[in-house]
Order: C-alpha cells, then structure tokens, then sequence
C-alpha cells in the first residue's frame, strides 16, 4: 500500500495517472496548502521542502517504508516498481530522462512564476514575462510532437505521463490554452483517451 500526499495541480496530477496506470493500491491525501498543512513539522519529515506530492511506500525496499518526494523521483521509482513505461533500451531510457527534467526543470517553474506574479504577489510585469516564456516552451513541444504519436518512440511512458497535466491543466492558465498548438494538442487528445488517466485527472478534481 501506498500514501499519496497530493492536490490536484499539475504536478499531483502525474503521480495521481501514475498510480492509475501501474495499478498500485494507493491512499490519497488531501493536502491543505491553503492552511499550510505542508510546513508543519509533521510533513516537513517527510519532504524538508515542504511540497506535495510525496508518496510512502510501505512496500518498499527491504520491506520497509520509503518516503519519495520530487515528481520525476516518483515517476521513476514507481516506474521500476511496476515494471512498466520506462524503456530498458539505453537510448531510449535517457530520452525519457531528458523529457522528465525538460519539462520539470524548465516548464514547470514558469508555470509556477505564473502563478505566484498572477495570484500571490501580483505583479504584472512579471507575469507577462512568465507567460511568453511558457507559450515558447508549449511552442517546442508542439514542433517536437508534430510527428509523434508519444514522447519517446512508439509507446507512452513516463515522459508522456510527466507532461499531459501540463497540457491538460497548466495550459489553461496560458490565454490562448492548447490552441497555438495543434499537434501538442493532438498528442494530449489521444492520452485523455485512456481511462487511467480519466481516473487520475478526476482524484480531488474541483
Ligand atoms: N519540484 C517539485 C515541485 C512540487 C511543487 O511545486 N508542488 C506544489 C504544488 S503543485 C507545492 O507543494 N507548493 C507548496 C508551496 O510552494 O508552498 C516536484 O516536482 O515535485
């Protein structure tokens, strides 16, 4: 069994689609960030930076319980776990890798000095800076997927999980959403199909 310390943002949304997919019995948290609930001693325990989504494994290695926080950590070791969506092939696998920390590394902060610049120090400049930064990332995506069907070769992975809620959920914060990008939006079209990640879209959904 797994506990899952989540919300439902981008971010806890690819752990919620990863669970799902990989059919691990899990129980999901709700965290009240709002009211601070992840900076209490308590929770800092478990991730010092005070962020979800964090997962305990009570099956872990050895038996024993292991706490994992950082998303593409999670992706990873849940991954191994399962044995399922991350390729043994060397090339392959580093590609994956390259997607997980693109995406996480570079797309996921400027949603993030979105957010703060447009909802928690309001500060126009700064938001529109975030803004055009994310649609030119959301840009390179959709040149890469103009031929793809997944991220990495012919079949989902990791990489594909990692970056759907970007599409399907930060993206709406952007003005003009998926529509600049007509193949990243095919692409996220095609994953919504799969009822794991209906499932996992849904946990917590406001
Ligand atoms: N690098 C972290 C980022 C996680 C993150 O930013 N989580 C947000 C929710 S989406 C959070 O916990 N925010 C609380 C805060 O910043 O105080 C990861 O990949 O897991």
């Amino acid at each position: 069994m797994i506990d899952l310390y989540t919300v439902p943002t981008a971010n806890g949304q690819k752990i919620h689609i990863m669970l799902e997919e990989a059919g691990l019995a899990y129980t999901p948290h709700l965290m009240d960030l709002t009211g601070g609930q992840h900076r209490t001693p308590e929770f800092r325990k478990l991730n010092p930076f005070a962020r979800v989504p964090v997962i305990v494994d009570h099956d872990g290695p050895g038996n024993s319980d292991f706490v994992v926080c950082e998303t593409t950590a999670i992706l990873r070791y849940l991954a191994r776990k399962a044995g399922l969506f991350r390729p043994d092939d060397l090339r392959q696998r580093t590609q994956v890798d390259q997607w997980l920390s693109f995406i996480n590394t570079n797309i996921g902060p400027l949603f993030r000095g979105e957010f703060m610049f447009a909802s928690v120090v309001p500060v126009r400049g700064a938001v529109d800076y975030f803004v055009a930064e994310a649609e030119k990332a959301l840009g390179i995506l959709n040149e890469f997927l103009a031929d793809k069907t997944y991220f990495v070769g012919e079949a989902y992975s990791i990489a594909d999980i990692n970056a759907y809620p970007v599409a399907a959920t930060s993206s709406k914060r952007l003005p003009k959403g998926l529509e600049p990008y007509p193949h990243l939006q095919r692409w996220a079209e095609n994953i919504a199909t799969r009822p794991a990640v209906q499932r996992g879209m849904k946990l917590f959904a406001k």
